[in-house]
This record gives structure tokens, sequence and C-alpha cells, in this order.
């Protein structure tokens, strides 16, 4: 009797402690890093090799279609119609060096319509300019001193000084991401910056799909290899850019998408399915992200699809402790951007993003910029912290942990006038 009675209280323990990963114990020893070897990006399904631009541009294709169906899941074609409200225009921001706006995109498809604020600083040169592009965290108001741009009202992560306990953003956030996106020093380079609150473009949560850009696409069938929130946000940036290239401020051939952790995913999925990134930023985007998965160190991807069970297509599970029966790895997502230019950072207490793990990914990513007689990682060796190096493909790690900092800003800037 007792024991028939046990096994669903049992069951439910084994759930909870493997389902939330609470016995998980992150490798941060480099001694216990496994063997492995990582999938050749230069070598066909059918094991031919390939020899020259002409030749990846096939073998990019068979790259590209494993990340969709086997980690972010396929995004669909966007069919529906993109509209823009400006909401407010400031032309004389910073004393009149630049300019600041507020534009409301309206996506509709048959009878579902949704909405993401785009935030958007610009400096007042008359001539049109590169820019960045990301996704923020808190809310287009955490970048903004003044009461101009509204309180975002959309789902919000639980956040002590960003918004109330209830997932709603609150004033308690007004200005507080600044620091993370230092506008004026980045407008003062000469270039722009457009962000958007990513909770608009798709609720980080596990809603089965029915809100944000998810909700667009109702008759999208669920299966193995469903997008996931990653690629809804990397989705979004996309119609991001469908507007930008109607906006007569920027040079739209020289927009970089960056991100930070989850959103750095974000960013070089983005770069990988649209190419009309010039240039792909990841920040401290670890596991799913720049970091290989293959070494298992910090996040695994076991611990992140049962963390996260909304970021990834589901087929990405099937490889939980179960890394070496990938058909690839993350150098190979790089590798997508190619003959692009792409930058990574890790910051060196960030163990959980495995900042050798992302180095080591521009490594194996940089035989593809090689077959464009381009250099990718100029180094082998991981460089000292905070001495960023710049090839094709740009890395550094820098002192302290998770977080966009104003250094990471410099180098990004160095990167963008280097190619831009
Ligand atoms: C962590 C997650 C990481 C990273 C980070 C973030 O909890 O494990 O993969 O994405 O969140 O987005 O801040």
């Amino acid at each position: 009797m007792k024991s028939v009675f046990m096994l669903p209280v049992l069951c439910t323990v084994i759930f909870v402690r493997v389902g939330l990963g609470q016995d998980f114990e992150p490798n941060y020893e480099e001694s216990r890093v496994p063997d492995y070897a990582l999938p050749d990006p230069l070598r066909f399904e059918h094991g031919g090799q390939v020899g020259n631009p002409e030749d990846w541009k096939e073998r990019r294709a068979e790259v590209f279609r494993l990340f969709e169906s086997e980690v972010y899941g396929k995004s669909p074609e966007w069919d529906g119609e993109l509209r823009a409200e400006t909401l407010f225009e400031n032309p004389d921001f910073l004393d009149g060096k630049a300019s600041r706006k507020g534009v409301r995109l309206y996506l509709k498809r048959n009878a579902k319509e949704i909405f993401f604020d785009v935030l958007l600083f610009y400096p007042n040169t008359g001539q049109p300019v590169p820019a960045f592009l990301g996704l923020n965290f808190y809310g287009n108001h955490t970048l903004a001193s003044d009461a101009q741009v509204p309180v975002t009202q959309a789902w919000i992560r639980n956040n002590e000084t960003m918004g109330s306990s209830e997932n709603k953003a609150s004033e308690a956030g007004r200005g507080k991401r600044i620091p993370n996106w230092p506008y004026e020093a980045i407008l003062s380079r000469g270039y722009g910056l457009v962000s958007l609150y990513y909770g608009e473009v798709d609720p980080d949560f596990d809603d089965g799909f029915r809100n944000g850009v998810h909700a667009l696409y109702p008759e999208e069938a669920r299966n193995e290899a469903s997008w996931g929130s990653i690629a809804g946000w990397a989705w979004g940036l996309s119609r991001v850019m469908d507007f930008l290239e109607t906006e007569a401020w920027v040079q739209p051939e020289k927009v970089a998408v960056l991100g930070h952790s989850r959103l750095g995913k974000a960013a070089l999925w983005a770069g990988a399915m649209d190419t009309r990134f010039a240039l792909v930023i990841s920040n401290n985007s670890g596991c799913g992200g720049a970091a290989l998965s293959r070494r298992k160190y910090g996040e695994t991807v076991g611990r992140i699809n049962r963390s996260f069970p909304h970021w990834f297509a589901a087929n990405f599970s099937r490889y939980n402790e179960n890394e070496s029966a990938l058909p690839i790895d993350q150098h190979q997502l790089l590798a997508l951007m190619a003959p692009r230019p792409v930058y990574v950072a890790s910051g060196v207490e960030d163990r959980w993003a495995d900042p050798r793990g992302e180095f080591l990914s521009c490594v194996a990513a940089s035989p593809v910029y090689a077959l464009f007689g381009l250099q990718g990682m100029p180094v082998t060796t991981q460089p000292p912290l905070d001495q960023p190096e710049m090839g094709h493909i740009g890395y550094h790690v820098r002192s302290g942990g998770h977080g966009l900092l104003p250094y990471d800003w410099q180098q990004y800037l160095d990167f963008a006038d280097m190619h831009f």
C-alpha cells in the first residue's frame, strides 16, 4: 500500500528536482571539460569538402537548416502588413546634437494585430548614418530619463527596481539602463541607436506560444521544430529592419544587430536568418549563443532547456546530456555570418556563459572566413583580459561579470568603425 502511495510523491520530487535543475552542478574546471570533436563547418553532409565561397552557399544552407530544426525552430516568412506610427519626436535632443523619436510598429496579419514600440536616437548630421539595433530587457523608458518615453505596458519579468511585483513595469525603472545603452557616446561617434523591449516582441515565459509574434501565426502547427522565443525575438528584429529600410536618417546597409545574454543569442540568430544585418554582436550570450555546447562548461544544453523550455525548438532538448549527438555546434552559428563581421564578448567572471568556450567558437568559425580570403579570429590563444582582438571576428574578455558595459560598447564602436 505504502509503495503505491509513495510512487506519485516520489515521481513529483524527482520531476521537480530534475525539471528545475536544482541539483545541477555546473562544471567550472577546465580539466573536467570532456574531450570532444567539433563538426567541421567546411565538410558537406555527404562528406565532400567545401572549397570556395560558391560551395559555402550550399553548405551554409545545410548548416542553417540544422540550426533551424534542431536548435531555434523555424520562423515563418513574414507575409503581413507593417505600419509605423510616430508617437513622439524630439529633433532637439542633447541640445540639438541629436534626434530622438518613438515609433509604434504595428504588425497585422489576417485578423490579428500586435505592436512594438521602437525608440530611435540619431545624430543631427543631415547625412544617413550607420546604426546599432538591439532589444532591451526592461522597457524603452529604462533608456530615457524624461517622461516623453512612456513606461511599457507589456508583461515584464519581476524585478524590484524595474517594476512592481505584478509583471508590470513602473516609473521606478526610468533611466536605469542608460549605462548599458550609452547613447551619448554612441551618437558622438556618429552612430544611431535603435532599441525596443523584447517582451513586446514575445513575452519571456512559457505561454504556449499564444502571445507576441507567435500569435500572428495561429495556424502554424506546433511541432518539434517550431520557433521558440529566441527565434521570435530574432524575427522581430527583422521587422524593425524592414522599418529602418524606410527611414531617411539611417544607412540600412550599415546596421549592426546586438544583444546581451539571452538577447545575444537572439542577435546571433537574427544575423543568421537575415543577412541584411551587416554586423552582428554577441555580448555574454553563452550557452545556445556563442559558447560551444560540447564543452559542457557552466550552463549546459540540458540545463538551459529545463530552465527555459520556451526559448528553443522542442528538438533541442533531445541533446540534453547528449551534446555529442548534435549535428552542429555553436561555432557554426558564428560561421553563418561569414563574410560579415561578427563580434563575441565575454566577462571573465561570467563563467556560466563559458568565456573560453565563446573564444574557441570564434577560432573554430575562422576557416569559413578564410574561404573568403578574410581573417576571422586573429589569434588562437585566448587574449589576456581587456585586450580585444579584431579581425572579421572580434573577441574580448573583459574584467567583471555578466553585463553590457560601456567598455563593451567602446569595442563595438571601434569594430564598427573598422568595418563600416
Ligand atoms: C540566464 C540563462 C543564460 C542567459 C541569462 C540572461 O538565466 O541561464 O542563458 O541567457 O539568463 O539572459 O540574462
